[in-house]
């Protein structure tokens, strides 16, 4: 063993953390809150990284996907938020499903094994619209896998729909809906929750869609948003509650969640761009806090859009094992300039990004089985893509 894993940290403070991490032992919340009061930010990260190459050794995930952001048209108004737009205002868009379906096969063609579609609660789209959606894209693309919706919008299909949770999950399975993304998680808190995105359901909610989903197979993404108005305790209770619903799905459901996907809070343009958002040691800290809580959650994700393609570079040292995937567009958020929502990351460029630091890029399917290419065609040649 080498001399860092025999004594991964350096603050005193860390000690019995370091210790129930090399015994595989579950973290509390005050294990938690020792590692964000700490500045061993390395040591924190060579425990997040034990705990990462146990689960995956020297592998970093990462998919052919694209997101598709159908609508910012959004009844709710969180302050966080600078992608909704209300009827009429500059910038307000919505996508026919014809438009959707074109940037799905164009996905496909480009060699795409997923598109995340998510949007805002549009204030007069009927239930039939996402159905339709999801049919097309299933009819025009059957190997795409589609990961779409958050709770959130799953939560107000059943108010558009009139049935309930199950029946709403149930209907979007069968007109093609692989899983769910983590989106609309915020911060599971009720102080945090009145101030920054008050109107949006409570944190019950959310639990209850990604229960409901886990109960009928399935499979969902988790995320917290990090660096606004929440305190390092808010941070890790969230944490907790994921991994208590997890484990309940792992005994008792035929899916649960995949992964966990912080996201670095970019206050531009948004009601709190006054904040100055999340630093980068900030950053470092959650994702490997986030490994180190998350004992029964397989991946964290460091999405590139958020994190930003250095940092998410560095991540992979503090525990981070999946960087999302090609993006190619993406609405929500956007790091520098106020120009084009054209963000894509060439997978030449992830291979290199992964490699650099000696890691090993593995290509998945959203459900994270490994792909394999024909080197001369590009096309999937094993591994699952159409599930
Ligand atoms: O729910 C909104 C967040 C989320 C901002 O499941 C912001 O694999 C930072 O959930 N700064 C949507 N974040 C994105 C999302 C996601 C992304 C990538 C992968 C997966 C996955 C899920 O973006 C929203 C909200 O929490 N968000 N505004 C902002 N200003």
């Amino acid at each position: 063993m080498s001399r860092e894993l025999a004594n991964p940290v350096s603050d005193p403070a860390l000690m019995s953390v370091a210790q129930k991490v090399m015994a595989s032992e579950v973290l509390s919340q005050d294990d938690g809150l020792a590692l964000y009061h700490s500045r061993d930010v390395h040591g924190i990260g060579r425990l997040a990284d034990v705990v990462r190459r146990r689960l995956h050794g020297n592998k970093v995930y990462f998919n052919r996907n694209r997101h598709i952001n159908y609508t910012n048209l959004c009844a709710l108004s969180c302050k966080f938020c600078s992608f909704y737009r209300k009827r009429g205002e500059e910038g307000a868009y919505e996508m026919t499903v014809e438009q959707i379906v074109a940037a799905a096969q164009e996905a496909a063609a480009g060699g795409a094994t997923e598109v995340h579609i998510v949007g805002g609660l549009h204030p007069s789209l009927q239930f039939h619209y996402y159905l339709d959606m999801l049919r097309a894209i299933r009819a025009a693309c059957p190997q795409l896998h589609i990961k779409a919706f958050t709770a959130i919008e799953i939560i107000h299909f059943t108010r558009i729909a009139r049935l309930s949770l199950q029946e709403v999950l149930m209907a979007l399975r069968d007109a093609g809906l692989g899983s769910l993304p983590g989106g609309g998680a915020e911060i599971f808190d009720d102080r945090v929750h009145d101030e920054v995105f008050k109107g949006k359901v409570r944190s019950d909610k959310w639990f209850a869609v990604h229960r409901a989903a886990h109960r009928l197979g399935i499979a969902s993404n988790a995320t917290m948003l990090y660096g606004h108005v929440e305190r390092p305790e808010e941070r890790i209770s969230h944490l907790v509650k994921l991994r208590e619903l997890q484990v309940e799905s792992l005994a008792s459901s035929p899916a649960c969640f995949n992964c966990m996907v912080p996201l670095s809070f970019i206050p531009e343009r948004s009601e709190l761009g006054h904040l100055p958002g999340p630093t980068g040691l900030t950053d470092l800290k959650t994702l490997a806090i986030a490994r180190l809580m998350l004992h029964n959650i397989a991946h964290i994700k460091a999405f590139w859009i958020m994190q930003g393609i250095g940092l998410s570079q560095v991540a992979l040292d503090w525990g981070c094992d999946d960087l999302d995937g090609t993006v190619v567009w993406y609405d929500i958020t956007k790091r520098t300039g106020a120009g084009t929502t054209h963000q894509e990351l060439h997978v030449s460029d992830i291979k290199r990004i992964v490699r650099e630091p000696g890691f090993a890029a593995v290509e998945r399917d959203t459900l994270y089985r490994e792909i394999r290419r024909d080197p001369h065609t590009d096309r999937v040649v094993a591994g699952a893509g159409v599930d």
